[in-house]
């Protein structure tokens, strides 16, 4: 019986530690936890970006460039939106309204987020099990020096530039675990924690009732994969939170962030030396090409059968 791994996620660095796993273990095997901090209502559609990512990047469709969307994406839309004096500072692509239509219909004809997810993602023949940490909204404010920013007019609106104070989860208090989410932490033989943002991508779904609980007394090993590679963030805003926030840029405050979830930390080698007091293992974190993906998920997979034995 081949090991049931959950791996919770934010979007890009997630899809690619996923794509990882599904190369060298059976699809079905794999839960999916996904943020939804990021969900926001724009023109009056329910936009979902984590959850989207995952979506492309799973059933081949991303423009993996980019980070988020459809490869090949055209934009009448956002033409015909600007022409009229549309908001046009959240980009919205021709294929990608499809499911942004599709899910704001379906949520208001009362089909839960992961009833809508389970259902795209069959469409689309995405065979991991991929669900959304709640069904409930739950949503990421920043207080800036810009003032208390919605999660993506600080991330999009405003390309991360205001300085970040606080973080806070709206409505997580309130919130519960979607189905299946803590069924699939307490039976997993792995759970992993994807290269996303700790503060702007995981923290969420640490907040949402339960889940925290549920991590911390699973039976199973929980390893994170280190989103700083060379002192650096892979990518976005991670790497510039953490000096706002005043911590250093090292695999020891990724480590202290997550003390008391996690039991081992994948880091890589360009930061290898740092001298961590938790379990760790040194390996090329950097996933660029397929090959890299199914490298570092197998490397986070021994880290937790060490940890397991
Ligand atoms: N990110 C951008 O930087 N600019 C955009 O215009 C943009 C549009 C967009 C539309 C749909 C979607 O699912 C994601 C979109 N994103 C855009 C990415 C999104 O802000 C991020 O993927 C996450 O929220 C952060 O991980």
């Amino acid at each position: 019986m081949s090991k049931r791994v959950v791996i919770l996620t934010g979007g890009v660095g997630g899809a690619k530690l996923v794509l990882g796993l599904m190369q060298i273990m059976p699809a079905e095997r794999i839960t999916a936890i996904v943020n939804t901090g990021d969900d926001f209502e724009h023109l009056g559609l329910a936009i979902s970006p984590d959850l989207d990512t995952l979506l492309y990047t799973l059933s081949g469709k991303a423009n993996a460039a980019q980070g988020w969307g459809r490869d090949g994406e055209s934009w009448q839309f956002m033409d015909a939106l600007k022409s009229l004096g549309g908001e046009d500072w959240f980009l919205l692509g021709d294929g990608d309204m499809a499911l942004h239509v599709l899910r704001t219909r379906l949520l208001a004809t009362g089909n839960p987020l992961s009833a809508v997810t389970a259902r795209f993602a069959k469409a689309w023949g995405v065979d991991i099990a991929m669900l959304p940490m709640t069904d409930d909204p739950v949503a990421t404010h920043l207080t800036t020096d810009e003032g208390d920013l919605p999660f993506q007019h600080y991330f999009v609106a405003r390309r991360c530039a205001p300085k970040v104070q606080a973080i806070r989860f709206e409505g997580a208090d309130h919130a519960s675990p979607a189905p299946g989410v803590l069924e699939a932490i307490a039976e997993a033989d792995a759970i992993l924690i994807a290269p996303s943002n700790p503060w702007l991508s995981v923290d969420p779904l640490l907040a949402v009732p339960g889940i925290r609980t549920a991590l911390e007394t699973a039976k199973a090993p929980i390893v994170a994969v280190s989103p700083i590679v060379g002192g650096q963030a892979v990518k976005g805003p991670t790497a510039k939170l953490m000096s706002e926030l005043g911590l250093g840029i090292t695999n020891t405050s990724i480590a202290a962030h997550y003390n008391g979830v996690i039991d081992g930390l994948l880091v890589d080698m360009r930061d290898g030396d740092e001298d961590l007091s938790l379990s760790h293992m040194v390996t090329d974190t950097l996933m660029q090409t397929l090959d890299d993906r199914a490298r570092v998920a197998q490397a986070a997979l021994d880290l937790a059968a060490r940890l397991a034995s």
